[in-house]
């Protein structure tokens, strides 16, 4: 009896460690594949190659400046492992996307930039007409509340 509670003690410890080495295994085969220059680190873009098919740029780029941790502009493998390929930070929120969409910090989507915020396998003619339908003033940008949200902190 006491015996097969020792052995009981013992072996669960040991069965989590592997899952969490598996897990790790396969961040790292991600983590490998993904790093194209082989530096040991992802840029934007090698990051955004991690994601899901129908992972925009723009959540890309917001999952990896949250990953980033020592803000280096590249995420190395222990960012990687921690943030779990950049999905345990929290989601996105619309003023988060716009945020990091708006690359020039015009506090206005141009449609370049707003194509990033559609997942990538939008084809370009569609995103051109979603970018005008939402310009309700024709002025070639998105406000933010073109893009759907009500209240921007100015
Ligand atoms: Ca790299
Ligand atoms: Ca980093
Ligand atoms: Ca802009």
């Amino acid at each position: 009896m006491t015996k097969l509670l020792l052995l009981g003690l013992v072996a669960l410890p040991l069965a989590a460690t592997s899952a969490h080495a598996q897990g790790t295994r396969k961040l790292d085969k991600r983590f490998l594949k993904a790093d194209i220059d082989n530096n040991n680190a992802l840029s934007p873009l090698e990051f955004q190659a991690t994601q899901g098919k129908r992972v925009s740029a723009a959540y890309s780029r917001f999952r990896f400046n949250r990953a980033d941790t020592d803000e280096n502009g590249a995420i190395s493998l222990n960012e990687f492992r921690a943030s779990k390929a950049g999905t345990t930070n929290g989601k996105a929120s619309r003023l988060d996307i716009f945020l990091t969409a708006d690359l020039n910090d015009d506090d206005e989507l141009s449609p370049d930039e707003y194509i990033d915020t559609l997942p990538p396998r939008v084809a370009y003619p569609k995103a051109i007409r979603s970018f005008d339908k939402r310009d309700k003033d024709d002025n070639g940008g998105l406000s933010p509340r073109e893009f759907g949200i009500r209240r921007f902190p100015l």
